[in-house]
C-alpha cells in the first residue's frame, strides 16, 4: 500500500482525535488568553497524532471503540504535546524551531512555555479521570509509570546528562536503548495499553497490546534516528538501524496473531511507520 493510502486507512481516526481535542482545548480553554492560546498552538501545530490514533486502533483490536478510549487518546497526545513543549525549553534542548514553527517559549515567552506544558498535563489528568470508574484505577496506573522517573522524566533527565558530559564520544547501545525505551517507547506502549483497557478486560488481549506498543515504539525511535542522522543512526549506520527497526516491528506483528483479521488495521500501522524511511 502506498504512503498516501495508509494515511487514508487512518484519517477517520484522526478526524475524530483532531474534533475531540479542538472542543477540549477551544471551547473550554478560553482564560487565562495568552496561556490557552500558548495551549491551542502546541497541540494545533500539524503533529502526526501517532499515539492517540494507536489508542484508537487498538481499542478496535481489543473490543469497540467508545467514549473513553477517544478520552484516552486525546489524553495521549495532550501528554505527547506537553513532553516536547518541555524538551524545547532552554534548559532543555534550547531549540527555535518544530514542525517548521517556531517553539512555544520562542513565540511566546518561557515563563508561558512552562506554565503550557504544566497545563497540557493537567488537562490530560482531566479528561482521563472521565473515563469509567471500572477502568479509571489501571489507565491512571499506566499513564503514570510511562511519565514518571523509570519513564519519560527519567529518559529526558538520562539524554541531557549524556549530552553535556559525552559531547564528543558516542553512546552505548546499553545506553541508547534505556534512553529510547522511556523517553518514546514507554508511551506507545502505554497508548495500546489504554486503548486496550478500555475495551477488554482479557488480560491475554491486553498483554498482547501493550506488547505490540512497546516493540512498535522502540521501532519508532529508530525509524526517527535514520530520519534525524542521530542516536542509533550515528551509533550503528543507516542499514544496521533500518534492519533492526524492521526486526522490531515483525516483533510487534507476531503480538497481533491471537487478533487475526481483526488486527488488520495495526499491521497498516506498522507498515507506516516503516514506509517512513523509504
Ligand atoms: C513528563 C511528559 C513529561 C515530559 C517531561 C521533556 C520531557 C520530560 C521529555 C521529552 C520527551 C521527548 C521529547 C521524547 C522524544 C520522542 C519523539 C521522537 C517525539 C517526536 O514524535 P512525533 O514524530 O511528533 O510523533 P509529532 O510532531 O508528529 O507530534
Amino acid at each position: 500500500m502506498g504512503k498516501s493510502n495508509l494515511k487514508k486507512a487512518f484519517r477517520k481516526e484522526k478526524e475524530k482525535i483532531e474534533r475531540t481535542l479542538k472542543n477540549f482545548l477551544s471551547l473550554k480553554c478560553q482564560q487565562p488568553q495568552a496561556l490557552c492560546k500558548a495551549m491551542r498552538y502546541a497541540v494545533f501545530s500539524g503533529g502526526k497524532r501517532l499515539r492517540p490514533i494507536l489508542v484508537l486502533l487498538s481499542t478496535q483490536v481489543a473490543g469497540k471503540e467508545n467514549k473513553d478510549s477517544l478520552y484516552c487518546a486525546c489524553a495521549i497526545e495532550l501528554i505527547h504535546s506537553y513532553s516536547l513543549v518541555h524538551d524545547d525549553l532552554p534548559a532543555m534542548d534550547n531549540d527555535a524551531f518544530r514542525r517548521g514553527k517556531l517553539t512555544v517559549h520562542r513565540k511566546f515567552s518561557e515563563h508561558n512555555a512552562i506554565l503550557c506544558g504544566n497545563a497540557l498535563l493537567v488537562k490530560a489528568f482531566e479528561l482521563l479521570s472521565r473515563v469509567d470508574k471500572s477502568k479509571v484505577k489501571s489507565i491512571f496506573s499506566e499513564i503514570t509509570q510511562a511519565l514518571g522517573i523509570s519513564g519519560l522524566i527519567g529518559g529526558q533527565l538520562q539524554d541531557i546528562d549524556l549530552s553535556k558530559k559525552n559531547l564528543k564520544v558516542n553512546p552505548s547501545m546499553q545506553t541508547l536503548l534505556s534512553i529510547s525505551n522511556k523517553k518514546t517507547a514507554f508511551l506507545f506502549k502505554a497508548a495500546s495499553k489504554i486503548g486496550a483497557i478500555s475495551a477488554t478486560s482479557n488480560k491475554k488481549k491486553i498483554k498482547a497490546l501493550e506488547e505490540y506498543g512497546q516493540n512498535i515504539g522502540l521501532a519508532f525511535q529508530f525509524i526517527d534516528d535514520i530520519l534525524d542522522k542521530e542516536g542509533f543512526y550515528r551509533l550503528l549506520g543507516k542499514e544496521k538501524v533500518a534492519s533492526e527497526a524492521k526486526g522490531l516491528i515483525e516483533i510487534a506483528n507476531q503480538k497481533l496473531k491471537i487478533f487475526g483479521k481483526k488486527a488488520n488495521h495495526l499491521y497498516l500501522y506498522s507498515e507506516y511507520l516503516l514506509e517512513r524511511i523509504n
